[in-house]
């Protein structure tokens, strides 16, 4: 039997202005500084000539089918599948800026009959699976406290709010399992500590010692 460790596959969700970004660099950080391998990424990759369709769309400069962009937001994650996959087993832990549950609920809020939870959620199924995903949660009302909106597409209260609501949706349904609901409305050294505590419970989990799992359909 092998003893070798496969590398963490770990994930961070959230509204806009929880912290993401601020928490995954220290989040990287602390894992390197406990000697882990640490491979950073971010969805929408906007390097890739999907991202850069994705990028002129949230910034308002091309127009997109509700359907068209969410399958874009998709490819972009297929694209990258394959080397999440050699990272994760060459021992390297992988760490991501939102995934595909941003992907679903984003499109879902946008409260199309023909574009559910349900079907936003087919094009990820197969993507790797995450160990552990984080959902940095923050109330409207202190959200709205850090600061005005960016100009985005989807940077407006109410969108906001019904991304919230379906975060919640989605983990009470088969997703759940792997998503831990982090106070993001406390200050950064709090937040900070919390994520390394629960990446390191993951981390010590024999799991590590088996593949990397799928996003399996409901
Ligand atoms: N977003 C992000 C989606 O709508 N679908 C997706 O699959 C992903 C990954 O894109 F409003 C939305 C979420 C956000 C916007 O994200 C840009 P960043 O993190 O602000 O770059
Ligand atoms: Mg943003």
């Amino acid at each position: 039997m092998s003893t070798h460790r496969r590398g963490a596959f770990i994930v961070i969700e959230g509204l806009d202005r929880a912290g993401k970004s601020t928490q995954h660099a220290r989040l990287c950080q602390n894992l390197e500084n406990h000697g882990h391998r640490v491979k950073r990424m971010k969805f929408p990759d906007r390097t890739t000539p999907i991202g850069k369709s994705i990028d002129a769309y949230l910034k308002g400069e091309s127009q997109q089918e509700d359907h068209v962009i969410h399958l874009l937001f998709s490819a972009n994650r297929w694209e990258t599948a394959a080397s999440i996959r050699t990272a994760i087993e060459e021992g390297t832990t992988v760490v991501i800026d939102r995934y595909y549950c941003s992907g679903i609920v984003y499109s879902a809020a946008k409260g199309r009959d023909d574009l559910s939870l349900k079907w936003a959620r087919e094009p990820e199924v197969g993507l790797p699976r995450p160990d552990l995903c984080l959902f940095l949660d923050i109330t409207p009302e202190a959200a709205a406290k850090r600061g005005g909106f960016g100009n985005e597409k989807y940077e407006t209260s109410a969108m906001q709010k019904r991304v919230r609501e379906l975060f919640y949706e989605l983990m009470q349904l088969p997703d759940g399992q792997e998503i831990k609901v982090i106070d993001a409305g406390r200050g950064i050294e709090d937040v900070e500590r919390d994520i390394m505590e629960r990446v390191m419970r993951v981390m010590a989990q024999t799991k590590m010692t088996e593949g990397l799992e799928s996003i399996l359909p409901w």
